[in-house]
């Protein structure tokens, strides 16, 4: 049980779903994504950020990636794991890490984007993943404050799955999953017409590639784990012939299973689908962008590939949705407005009027506070809110109450709208100072993030102007010319 003040046993969905039973025939791989495994509790890795020539669809592409792969490394962990990971920049500017959605500490070499490691240098990260942190899709991602669109961007990020998202799950045993890490890159001058015409100049990518194949058997259940690594942009993905049943949202699984006939996944999201195979065939994935801007606007729909349903049906069986965390109930111990706002040439942006200072400490809470925070969009642009080392619950939009549909880590803010979200700040290991902000990048990078200190009021007196000055230092511009920051900087 994640939050002890909570009475979560009645909300149990039934999915009545065809699930296949085993042995299944492997399927084959969308692609070549390395994998790097814990063994024992630990995951041991070195990621190295370096430029490279990537391929797409016949087209080489400058890219900037970790050990060579567009898609990235597939970190896999279980919850209660700790990761060990070597940083080594062998690119010509300062880069870190974010784990994206890992409930754990901000502070020293856990997940804290002050950390700036300049080129040419290595860091060494310890992140320990909680015994409680939900089993689904994470990512991480390059997370350093003016930088982080560029980065991300041109391929700094991969996927990270924490495992066991069926153990909860008795009907699922044993069922077939697959990840599809999704990333556009942007190219520039193509002679592809494909790419020029169809895609004009940005190509969508599944797990590194840009068409990917499937096959399934007829009426067969897979689970497939979505992560949208995107800068920027929202997807949207279909499937010629079939729908998807939503159990799971920014890694962990929701109370309510949900029907959908395309997958809105915004930029950082991660979604859980089952997919039931139908009658043998051959099925198009297609994916539409929504592009930010001045108001959002649909790319063309692009073929992405081919699901191809053959061979003997599979056998069906029952699925249950586990029980989840409703903070419904929750005390709450305060209420905060955060106004999203950018100049008209959508060139700065601003929460509550202004842009992120790493000098200024725009928020304190106390550990153990429940908050109830309001984000309004102020603006004609798409907008996605995400805090680190928690999730939080939506509880209503554009000041309607929504029914408990799990718990986010980033949600979509609407356009001259407003959503109210329900903080649990409650696990000790986030206490220290993290960031909330725009999940576009290139609006977190012009200004959209603040700061927030969650204190122990248990603890001794925290003294902090010796490290706002040193945040102030390290994500000035010249940081390059910075050294390498040490663990404990934040402690
Ligand atoms: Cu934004």
């Amino acid at each position: 049980m994640r939050m002890p003040w909570i009475a979560c046993g009645a909300i149990i969905a039934g999915l009545g779903l065809a699930v296949a039973a085993p042995p299944y025939r492997p399927l084959p791989a969308l692609s070549d994504m390395p994998e790097i495994v814990s063994h024992d509790g630990v995951l041991s890795a070195t990621l190295t950020a370096q430029a490279a020539k990537s391929h797409f669809g016949g087209v080489e592409v400058d890219t900037i990636v970790y050990n060579g792969s567009f898609a990235g490394p597939v970190l896999r962990v279980r919850p209660g794991d700790t990761m060990r990971i070597r940083l080594e920049n062998r690119l010509t500017e300062p880069t870190n890490l974010h784990f994206h959605g890992i409930q754990t500490s901000p502070r020293g070499n856990s997940d804290n984007v002050h950390i700036s490691v300049p080129p040419g240098q290595d860091f060494d990260y310890e992140i320990k993943i909680p015994s409680y942190q939900p089993a689904g899709a994470y990512w991480y991602h390059a997370h350093l404050h003016g930088l982080a669109e560029k980065q991300v961007g041109r391929g700094l990020s991969g996927a990270l799955i924490v495992e066991g998202f069926t153990d909860g799950v008795p009907g699922l045993a044993g069922i077939n999953e697959r990840l599809f890490s999704l990333k556009s890159i942007e190219i520039e001058d193509s002679a592809d017409p494909i790419i020029a015409d169809e895609w004009h100049g940005v190509v969508q990518t599944i797990n590194g590639a840009i068409t990917v194949n499937e096959t399934l058997r007829p009426h067969e259940t897979v689970l497939w784990h979505l992560t949208n690594h995107d800068a920027n942009q929202t997807v949207h993905l279909s499937l010629e012939g079939h729908h998807f049943t939503i159990v799971g949202r920014d890694g962990a699984a929701i109370p309510t299973a949900m029907e959908a006939e395309v997958l809105d996944i915004g930029p950082a999201a991660r979604v859980e689908v089952l997919v039931t195979a139908g009658e043998p065939g051959d099925y198009k994935f297609a994916t539409r962008n929504v592009l930010t801007g001045k108001g959002p606007t649909l790319s063309r729909n692009r073929i992405m590939g081919h699901l191809v349903v053959e061979g003997t049906p599979a056998i069906s069986a029952e699925a249950t949705l586990p029980a989840v965390a409703d903070l419904s109930g929750a005390k709450v111990t305060g209420y905060r407005t955060f106004i999203f706002s950018q100049s008209k040439d959508a060139e700065q942006y601003y929460i509550n009027g202004r842009q992120f200072d790493a000098g200024r400490m725009d928020t304190r809470v106390n550990l153990g506070d429940v908050e109830d925070w309001t984000i309004r969009n102020d603006s004609d642009d798409m907008h996605a809110f995400h805090i680190h080392q928690l999730s939080f619950q939506v509880m209503a939009v554009n000041g309607k109450p929504i029914p408990f549909g799990g718990l986010l880590d980033t949600v979509r803010v609407p356009e001259h709208g407003e959503i109210t979200v329900r903080l649990p700040f409650t696990q000790p290991n986030i206490v220290g100072i993290f960031m909330y902000h725009c999940h576009v990048l290139k609006h977190e990078d012009k200004g959209m993030m603040q700061m927030i200190e969650v204190v122990d009021p248990g603890a001794a007196k925290h003294t902090d102007n010796g490290l706002v000055r040193w945040l102030a230092s390290i994500t000035k511009p010249a940081a390059m010319d910075i050294p390498l920051c040490t663990a404990g900087g934040s402690g």
